[in-house]
């Protein structure tokens, strides 16, 4: 018993936890289901766990820069507010929720193992459940874990005295939020990737099926029912000097040292030599355009990171479709996306996003909200640039700046709403990604005056949603997974070179 604790333990902190590893879990086994030789095998799984790794450098290197540079905003002006981003929110669990509910969160991992296994059997029964995807992305489970248990407590105060019937609540709730939340973005992806094989499993999979249909029902053809010629980001010729701005690594580069360099430029020299980011004998103007630049190196080695993990992921994937979880495709982390697509819808996305959220931020203080929130570059930049990069596809240029515009609105206003109103906002963070900024908030209200009922209404609706996609596309719903291939030549879908 012991021994099977530790090895359990062992899976949760180092694999279960640590995307790159469950990764190469999951290539592993796949490969191993296969048959494939263990030369190959390893090799698979090794590409598999260093693509993700490279993958982490970049998006780690973004955050780890940028994140500062807006949560120094807040410093700057002594605000008192809340910080919109997941780190923040995760510490914000971690500081309160003993004060406030009087009980720790010592039961994160078992929580996790449950929900992934409510995840698994939903996927594994797809042929009743219509649930095609597998989330893997470890570090955002912790964290919506966390915020989930918080939000639940608050909704469910009676849950309090009862531990086992809170895991279950939250289990399941959690667990059908990553299956039917990742199935939601097959389409989108398969369509944006040209069927790589895999969905996002993040924070903003309802925000990016939302925006897919808002595209396309607005920007785009209706689903092919209006004649319409789509300009995407990628095809439009520029003239004269903007036409450097179609190389992608120059816009990033441009367009972030005029943003962040502003930015810098309000927060000021001490700001950042007091952070110890920069020294007082160094030139300020060089420091910005330098940070800045880094924007574009970032992006670069995430996307060199994409390219070495996914076919092995994907092409390894088969082997436990085929055996283990019947027309499935794993849910990864929604970086994976800019390697595909246009982008410069990448960073149009962000930008457009951010001035959604600096509007917002001010109608807030204008309206004297009692909760202020600050933007924070997780939710900013990954959920609107993945909202973007998918609006553009269905709608071109104007929904790639549209949409994730109105994204950052409603994260800031969802956000301020929900995290005021639960007390988060109290200990200076709240998740702020897309989905807790709408269908959580949404969650919490519905349980909150309703109850049990309430859970149970959360519970239907969700597995509702996989089902009512099935019934509008039966017969391409499990080939979209399973051949690609055979799905475009069904549904008359040219690839354009
Ligand atoms: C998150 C989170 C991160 C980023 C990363 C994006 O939600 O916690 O570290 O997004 O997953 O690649």
């Amino acid at each position: 018993m012991n021994i099977l604790m530790s090895i359990w333990s062992f899976f949760a902190t180092y694999v279960l936890q640590k995307a790159p590893y469950m990764v190469g879990f999951l290539t592993l086994l796949g490969y191993c289901l296969m048959g494939k030789k263990w030369y190959d095998t390893l090799a698979g799984t090794l590409k598999a766990i260093i693509g993700m790794l490279i993958l982490n450098a970049g998006s780690g290197g973004l955050t780890g820069t940028f994140r500062p540079i807006l949560a120094g905003l807040k410093d700057r002006f002594n605000l008192t507010a809340c910080v919109i981003d997941p780190y923040y929110g995760q510490n914000a669990v971690t500081a309160g929720v003993e004060e406030v509910f009087g009980k720790g969160f010592s039961q994160a991992m078992t929580l996790l193992l449950i929900a992934f296994i409510v995840n698994i059997l939903l996927v594994r029964f797809n042929r009743i459940t219509k649930c095609r995807t597998l989330f893997t992305t470890g570090h955002v489970q912790v964290q919506q874990a966390a915020t989930a248990y918080w939000l639940i407590m608050f909704a469910l105060p009676q849950l309090l005295e009862n531990n086992v019937a809170l895991m279950v609540v939250m289990a399941v709730i959690l667990g059908a939020y990553w299956a039917v939340g990742s199935n939601l973005t097959v389409k989108p992806m398969q369509e944006l990737s040209d069927g790589a094989g895999f969905a996002i499993a993040h924070q903003q999979m309802f925000g990016i099926r939302l925006g897919y249909f808002l595209a396309d029902k607005i920007f785009g053809t209706n689903g092919g029912k209006r004649k319409k010629e789509i300009h995407k980001v990628g095809e439009m010729e520029m003239p004269g000097f903007f036409s450097i701005f179609n190389e992608n690594m120059v816009c990033t580069a441009i367009l972030m040292t005029a943003f962040f360099g502003v930015i810098m430029a309000i927060i000021g020299k001490p700001f950042f030599v007091e952070h110890g980011s920069t020294k007082d004998t160094e030139n300020f103007v060089f420091y910005c355009f330098n940070t800045s630049l880094n924007f574009a190196v970032y992006l670069a080695i995430l996307q060199l990171g994409v390219r070495t993990f996914v076919t092995e992921l994907t092409a390894s994937f088969q082997g436990i479709a085929d055996k283990l979880l019947p027309s499935s495709v794993p849910g990864v982390d929604c970086a994976v996306c800019f390697g595909f697509g246009d982008s410069n819808a990448v960073t149009f996305g962000f930008l457009a996003g951010l001035c959604g959220q600096l509007v917002a931020i001010i109608a807030l203080i204008v309206m004297g909200s009692p909760t202020i929130i600050i933007c924070g570059f997780v939710p900013v930049f990954f959920d609107n640039a993945t909202i973007g990069l998918v609006a553009n596809e269905k709608g071109g240029l104007p929904a790639c700046l549209v949409i994730p515009f109105i994204s950052g609105l409603i994260q800031v206003f969802g956000a301020a709403f929900i995290a005021g109103w639960v007390g988060m906002a109290n200990y200076g963070g709240y998740l702020g990604m897309f989905d807790w900024d709408t269908v959580w908030p949404a969650f919490t209200v519905v349980m909150r005056f309703l109850g049990y009922a309430g859970v149970a209404i959360v519970v239907v609706v969700l597995l509702a949603i996989p089902q009512i996609e099935y019934r509008m596309d039966p017969e391409g719903y499990f080939l979209i997974t399973e051949d690609y291939e055979a799905y475009k030549e069904k549904k008359g879908i040219t690839t354009e070179e």
